[in-house]
């Protein structure tokens, strides 16, 4: 009796595992979303040590993508990106000023909203939101607006303009 339970539990957390897998997109470049949206969280909350160590963890993500497992398409969108991506991250990561991290986040953010647009990194929406007062876009997961380059002085000023994976 107790071997039929083990079975059942067995093949419950293998089915879970299948519906999950085939529920969230994911490539060799999505931890790169994740990471990015832990620098975002951070300059949100005007937390320039934290935004510096997510950082350090988007340049070492960038360096790690095996690029032999990505498709072509996503190869040539990454290796035009990667460059781009290295120096503003590199800046952010070395800095605990939080305006010349913001000042770096801008450039970062279109850079690698470029990359999201080329490469499907997730199946879950993201929401690309200006900030008229920064003239300067950034990437979210969510639609409502919290702002990375004001954080609490502004925290909602901004609109999304346009959307992926609606
Ligand atoms: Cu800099």
């Amino acid at each position: 009796m107790k071997k039929i339970f083990l079975f059942v539990a067995i093949i419950a957390t293998v089915s879970t595992q299948l519906l999950f897998a085939q529920d969230t997109k994911s490539t060799a470049l999505t931890p790169l979303l994740t990471t990015y949206y832990d620098i975002k969280d951070a300059l949100i909350k005007s937390n320039s040590a934290d935004a510096a160590t997510h950082a350090g963890e988007f340049l070492k993500a960038v360096s790690v993508v095996d690029m032999k497992a990505l498709p072509e398409a996503d190869m040539t969108a990454f290796m035009a990106a990667q460059e781009k991506l290295s120096f503003d991250v590199r800046h952010i990561s070395e800095s605990k000023d939080i305006a010349h991290q913001r000042e770096h986040f801008a450039n970062f953010s279109a850079n690698f909203f470029k990359l999201a647009k080329a490469v499907k990194l997730t199946d879950k929406p993201v929401y690309y939101a200006y900030c008229p007062m920064k003239k300067s876009y950034w990437l979210s997961a969510d639609a409502a607006i919290k702002n990375p380059y004001f954080g609490n002085q502004m925290l909602t000023c901004g609109k999304v303009s346009e959307t992926l994976n609606k």
